[in-house]
């Protein structure tokens, strides 16, 4: 069964933000005056590697005098930072003026599902985030075996994120939300899109979801030819399926059963001769 943006949400992001103050240690008053606050206040992840989880962290100099400040992230567990350190200078103006950096969290493959911790501090002063690790989604017969694996591009346009095509998420109408991945080279192709499975996998069906709305109609914006393409044991890439004059937001292709770790959309060209525009890749086996 295909997984689908609900869940895919419940996978890979997070519940509603709030503001985090820091916490008073032994009773004593907060000794700084560095206020953090965190977004989401906890997350949910999954381990797999184009799922991760994202953090905003912001510090605000509520006091009188300019300062740098260090703010730390231990990650406890199996859990992987983008980065365990935020430094900034801060200066003291009115109004107050926070300064933000995003975090990247992600959990191995074969990670214990359960719950964790990334603990923050500034001046001694903890934040807890709680992170929860979710189970793996099933990948039987039947199921979509690119979800929320490792997405490659040969570029990608820098309001987009390469995962985007992987996330479970096909609705064009999402776009506007970066569900989906645009490469990064107006009016040149080729480009491609790669996804690596977990393990050799036989599949005989690629779904692709090209843009499509109302708007912006896969006849005028979606992609228009397209090589569907396998990695052979040698590395080497096998032309499987062509789609060619395509006008549709979603087009299946099916092969002979073949053996592959990894599946490439080979993008020859646009409608529109703009961009390579993937909602999402599906790839299943027989
Ligand atoms: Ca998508």
């Amino acid at each position: 069964m295909t997984i689908r943006w609900q869940s895919a949400v419940a996978l890979g992001t997070a519940v509603a933000a709030a503001i985090a103050l820091p916490q008073a240690t032994n009773g004593a008053p907060p000794r700084t005056d560095v206020q953090v606050s965190v977004q989401p206040t906890q997350l949910s992840v999954v381990g797999l590697p184009c799922f991760p989880g994202n953090l905003t962290l912001t510090m605000t100099n509520t006091g009188a005098e300019d300062r740098y400040a260090d703010l730390t992230l231990d990650p406890r567990g199996p859990l992987q930072l983008s980065r365990e350190l935020f430094s900034s200078w801060l200066p003291a103006v009115d109004p107050d003026q926070p300064v933000s950096a995003p975090v990247e969290v992600r959990v191995p493959r074969d990670t214990q599902p359960g719950n964790y911790s990334i603990e923050l501090e500034v001046d001694r002063s903890k934040v807890t985030v709680p992170v929860t690790v979710n189970p793996l989604p099933a990948k039987g017969p039947g199921s979509n075996v690119a979800l929320g694996e490792q997405a490659t591009a040969s570029s990608t346009h820098g309001n987009f994120a390469v995962c985007g095509g992987v996330d479970g998420d096909h609705d064009s109408a999402h776009w506007d939300t970066l569900t989906g991945w645009n490469d990064g080279t107006r009016a040149v192709f080729p480009d491609n899109y790669a996804v690596t499975l977990a393990a050799p996998t036989t599949i005989n069906r690629v779904e692709l979801y090209t843009l499509d709305t109302a708007q912006w109609p896969a006849a005028t914006n979606g992609l228009r030819d397209w090589d569907v393409q396998v990695r052979s044991g040698t590395g080497d890439w096998q032309t499987v399926a062509q789609v060619r004059g395509n006008t549709l937001g979603h087009v299946v292709s099916t092969f002979d059963p073949v053996q592959t770790d990894a599946v490439r959309i080979l993008c020859l060209a646009g409608n529109g001769n703009t961009y390579s525009r993937i909602v999402e890749l599906e790839v299943y086996g027989s």
